[in-house]
């Protein structure tokens, strides 16, 4: 693993979960797990949904978080006005709904870029990130958790996303109390851990 669990900057509690400093009031945290069932204390929490533009569900992350949340999730989504014919939410915007059966008390909606079809996905995915946190930031939002938004279907390389995921958020390093980013897959814990070392531990 390329965390140094010796740095001052960082500290790894054994089980995976490792936080850095971004600013004196703010930390990025990055933990392996399901990001439907991530929460903290107090309702001012989101998790980030990596969806497509009709914001109507889908597979993956999308699907998992429908199913936690419950119909109510979906309901909320139809009600999210169209921009476009069949677009709720286009490719690197964000749109806001309630949590509904989640831990989290809010769901942001974004899409990110199709990696093979964007005409630059790395433009894009930082939109989908910086807009989350825009719209996290209108909300009061205190705690927000990201998965890896297009590192699946998507089909996104995880380093290149990692690059662009940690940098975007860092943005935001006095808007937060935490930043977290919840990781299904191994490889892409150990590509973002790389990353958030190299650019936040200097
Ligand atoms: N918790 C955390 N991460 C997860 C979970 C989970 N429960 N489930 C999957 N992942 P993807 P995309 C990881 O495909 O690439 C959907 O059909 C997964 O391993 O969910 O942005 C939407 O409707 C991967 O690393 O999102 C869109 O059509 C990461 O989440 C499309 O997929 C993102 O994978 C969006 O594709």
């Amino acid at each position: 693993m390329a965390a140094t669990a010796g740095h001052s900057s960082l500290s790894n509690g054994g089980d995976g979960v490792i936080r850095f400093p971004l600013s004196p009031t703010s930390a990025l945290v990055i933990q392996k797990g399901d990001i439907t069932r991530w929460s903290v204390d107090g309702s001012s929490s989101a998790i980030v949904n990596p969806a497509n533009e009709r914001m109507l569900g889908g597979g993956g992350a999308d699907g998992a978080i429908h199913r936690a949340a419950g119909p109510d999730l979906l309901q909320a989504c139809y009600s999210v006005p169209e921009v476009g014919p069949g677009v709720r939410c286009p490719t690197g915007e964000a749109r806001i709904t309630p949590g509904f059966r989640l831990p989290a008390s809010h769901v942001i909606h974004t899409v990110g870029p199709i990696y093979n079809s964007d005409s630059n996905p790395a433009a894009s995915l930082a939109s989908a990130y910086r807009n989350s946190l825009r719209v996290a930031k209108d909300n009061n939002i205190q705690y927000i958790a990201f998965p890896a938004i297009s590192c699946g279907v998507f089909g996104y390389p995880y380093d290149e996303a990692a690059t662009v995921a940690i940098s975007t958020i860092r943005e935001f390093r006095n808007d937060f109390k935490e930043i977290h980013f919840v990781l299904f897959l191994p490889d892409i814990y150990d590509a973002w851990l790389n990353k958030a070392n190299e650019f936040l531990n200097n």
